[in-house]
């Protein structure tokens, strides 16, 4: 197998003044940062549908960029040659973790006996690829999507034959899952969701939902997967409503089917958006209940009400995402960049600058959320501004130890509160800006 990326070198750290296009200027995997290594802290991925199929095309044009690394596309050549052109980029850029799907890894045939076959094929080339380098699978899905069988969804299909085939894809998708070392395995509802209540019973497909999920935790655990299951929530695209709306939406509904115990959220920043959320309120969901579990790593574009997955280029994001990531103790899972080079941005070196990007964007994040919580002024302030439930009638309160009627005879007594405590979120913000420039 020879270099396929051959005017690229590997990527080393060149410091924030580095001018060269091809070296990172604030990833540097082996700085500490709060007692571990930058590296451990930001677990990266390569999503394999992005980095190395996608190719520009959009509504009203086609392919920009030239992604056949050397072999005739929709061939089992054409897999073998993403497998090497995968792993030569990821190796080139330190990245020791890829997501897939399915049919990102073989052309889908019509008969799903063929594509399985084919998928063994490839599972034992890229079985051979880990074993050399040590890079593994941070977590596998199957797309239940974009086939045309899946028109109504996969859990939330009208068929009960398409949930067999929604049902096969999922058991074979968690056998790769496992021989790739995989830490996690996903859900992404594309099409689990509707376009007219008209049509739909929607109380079933949630019910038919949770029981595809059921049986593939059944079968996972049998087969040794011992990682997390993720739902990816996204409020709509390609449906008008997708029924893992967003953070607090999933995590109902994994509690409702009693699903939590096995499951946790994989948060998209883009997605977060679309629901109409910061992506730090949707990691702060998740946080506070216990479920974050991994990060899909890109930015949308908030005067566009779609899913633009773009790499990550803002730094205040990136910076509270990994306040809320450091405070959590950290993922189970990763930073997958399911984030794609815009269609103008079509050569192999764009490939790279893009990933540059995107991990010296978190890079910067990590530190700046570490020295704001060394700073401490943040953390503290909201410490304070809940003081008044530290004793007295506020500790009563908290501690359930109060009834309304004394409550409310209390304020009578009172006749009229002080004001709270001031908020100041301009001096807070001042304070982030100081850290953020400094
Ligand atoms: C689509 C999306 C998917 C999932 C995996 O918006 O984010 O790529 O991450 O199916
Ligand atoms: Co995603």
């Amino acid at each position: 197998m020879s270099e396929i990326f051959t005017n690229i070198p590997k990527i080393e750290f060149g410091g924030a003044d580095c001018r060269d296009p091809l070296k990172f200027k604030f990833y540097d995997p082996e700085r500490v940062v709060l007692g571990k290594k930058m590296s451990e802290h930001l677990p990266f991925a390569m999503a394999w549908w992005h980095n190395l199929g996608a190719a520009g095309t959009d509504m009203f044009g086609r392919d920009t960029a030239d992604k056949s690394f050397g072999a005739e596309k929709g061939t089992m050549e054409h897999a073998k040659a993403k497998v090497d052109a995968g792993f030569e980029f990821m190796q080139k850029l330190g990245i020791r973790y890829f997501c897939f799907h399915d049919v990102d890894l073989v052309p889908e045939a019509d008969d799903i006996k063929e594509t399985n076959r084919r998928l063994d094929e490839i599972a034992n080339y890229i079985a051979a690829k880990i074993a050399r380098t040590g890079i593994k699978c941070l977590w596998g899905t199957a797309n239940l999507f974009s086939n045309p069988r899946y028109m109504n969804g996969a859990g939330s299909t009208t068929s009960a034959d398409v949930f067999c085939f929604a049902a096969a894809q999922i058991k074979k998708a968690l056998d790769l899952t496992v021989r790739f070392g995989g830490r996690g395995y996903v859900f992404w509802g594309g099409r689990e969701g509707y376009e007219t209540l008209l049509n739909t019973n929607m109380k079933f497909e949630e019910e038919n939902i949770a029981r595809l999920m059921r049986m593939a935790v059944e079968y996972g655990r049998t087969i040794g997967f011992t990682g997390d299951f993720y739902i990816e929530p996204k409020p709509k695209e390609p449906m008008k409503h997708q029924y893992d709306f967003d953070a607090a939406t999933a995590i109902g509904f994994l509690r409702k089917y009693g699903l939590d115990g096995d499951f946790k959220l994989n948060i998209e920043a883009n997605h977060a958006t679309l629901a109409g959320h910061t992506f730090q309120h949707d990691l702060r969901v998740s946080a506070i209940n216990g479920m974050l579990g991994s990060i899909d790593a890109n930015q949308g574009d908030l005067l566009l009400g779609w899913d633009t997955d773009e790499f990550p280029f803002n730094v205040y994001d990136t910076t509270m995402c990994m306040y809320e990531v450091i405070k959590a103790g950290g993922l189970t899972g990763g930073f997958n960049f399911d984030s794609k080079t815009r269609r103008s941005s079509y050569t192999a070196e764009d490939m790279f600058y893009a990933y540059i990007l995107g991990m010296d964007s978190f890079a910067l994040g990590l530190l700046k959320a570490a020295a704001i919580i060394e700073d401490g002024r943040i953390d503290g302030f909201v410490r304070d501004r809940y003081a008044s439930f530290s004793e007295g009638i506020g500790k009563a309160i908290v501690e359930g130890r109060t009834t309304l009627a004394e409550l409310a005879e209390r304020a009578e007594a009172m006749g009229k509160p002080e004001l709270p405590e001031p908020g100041r979120q301009e001096y807070l913000q001042s304070i982030i800006n100081s850290i953020m420039f400094s």
